[in-house]
């Protein structure tokens, strides 16, 4: 079995974008992969977090995955953190690494302009991101476009450090399905929806309630045409329809079709509906595992997962070690 690894950030409440560039992927692909789905915390402190709210966030992504569709007994679910290795690893593909195409990374530029004193980790997030996937040989990488740049650096660290001393890694694949990879900021939609955007009308979160939703929707940034057509020059409309169509299946030219001659308004209503219908049956079944007497069976799957995990996570590192001539027995 062709093995799949990926992972979502604690650094927020996870978003439609989220949902619909990985997670919802995720699910679909559980049956054919050896799947590997992860909880990044080492990753979510390269920006500030506050320890109470980060450690309330790493538990409820190991819910949401769950409530949105992940099976503990067909895929290993665990936390970064608990897998030493993905550290120690990090640390060795630093010295496979360039300062020069750290800095030419999209989500460095982005992040770090908001900032006033950089943090290394914010630098070399990529690096840690290339120990993630080279620990566990994985084959295939799903996530949504924005991470595309990520993983041809974790391509060349793989290739660089397989030159210099000998086949070790696999080189991996990004698996970006077109459909969701890029869901848009309701606010901007030239930038994308995430989860630590200061605004957050700019996103629908997988906890919003019902009205909260439609409320965004209607707010939603759309441009003057007042017609509901797929086009380069409405990128507010062709976000709206990019997630109705990811919602329900339709594909654009129905979806045009369906709003023919009608307004944004009762189109933004109608998006907001199918989108909160996923959402609360989401929340629903977050809600059921969300209890205290389900606390222990939440615990088992990460730390089930932590132990498959570290196994393979171990012997990749001790191979790692020997390739770059370390002592290891
Ligand atoms: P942050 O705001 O902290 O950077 P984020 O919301 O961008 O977080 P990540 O944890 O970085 O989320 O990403 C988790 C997964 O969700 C990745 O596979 C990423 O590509 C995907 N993803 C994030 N935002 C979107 C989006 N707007 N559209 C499609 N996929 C997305
Ligand atoms: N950088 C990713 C999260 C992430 C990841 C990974 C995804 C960290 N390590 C390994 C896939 C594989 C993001 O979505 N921002």
């Amino acid at each position: 079995m062709k093995r799949i690894l990926s992972g979502i950030q604690p650094s927020g409440k996870l978003t439609l974008g989220n949902y619909l560039g990985a997670l919802r992927n995720w699910v679909n692909i559980q049956n054919e992969y050896d799947c590997m789905f992860f909880v990044a915390d080492l990753h979510s402190i390269t920006v500030t977090q506050d320890p109470k709210t980060l450690n309330e966030n790493i538990k409820r992504i190991i819910m949401q995955y769950i409530a949105c569709g992940l099976d503990p007994n067909k895929s290993t679910i665990f936390i970064q953190s608990h897998v030493h290795e993905h550290a120690e690893l990090g640390w060795i593909l630093n010295n496979s690494t360039y300062m020069g195409e750290l800095g030419r990374m999209t989500q460095y530029k982005d992040k770090s302009a908001k900032q006033q004193n950089i943090k290394v980790g914010l630098f070399d997030y990529p690096v840690l991101m290339a120990a993630d996937i080279l620990l566990y040989d994985a084959d295939y990488v799903p996530v949504g476009e924005d991470q595309r740049q990520h993983l041809e650096m974790t391509k060349t660290i793989a290739k660089r450090f397989n030159a210099q001393y000998g086949e070790t890694f696999k080189i991996p694949e990004p698996y970006i399905l077109k459909e969701g990879a890029k869901i848009m900021s309701l606010q901007d939609p030239s930038k994308k929806m995430s989860k630590s955007d200061s605004n957050p009308n700019a996103y629908i979160s997988l906890f919003d309630e019902k009205d909260v939703i439609i409320k965004k929707f209607r707010r939603a940034v759309t441009d003057s045409l007042n017609t509901v057509r797929y086009s380069d020059e409405q990128p507010g409309i062709k976000n709206l329809i990019n997630i109705y169509s990811c919602i329900t299946g339709k594909n654009i030219q129905e979806i045009e079709t369906e709003f023919e001659g009608t307004g944004y308004g009762k189109f933004k209503d109608t998006v907001a509906d199918s989108v909160a219908n996923k959402i609360l049956s989401i929340q629903e079944k977050y809600n059921q595992l969300n209890k205290p007497e389900n606390e222990n069976i939440i615990k088992e799957v990460y730390q089930k997962g932590c132990e498959r995990a570290s196994s393979i996570a171990s012997n990749k590192l001790k191979h790692v070690y020997k390739s770059v001539g370390f002592v290891v027995d």
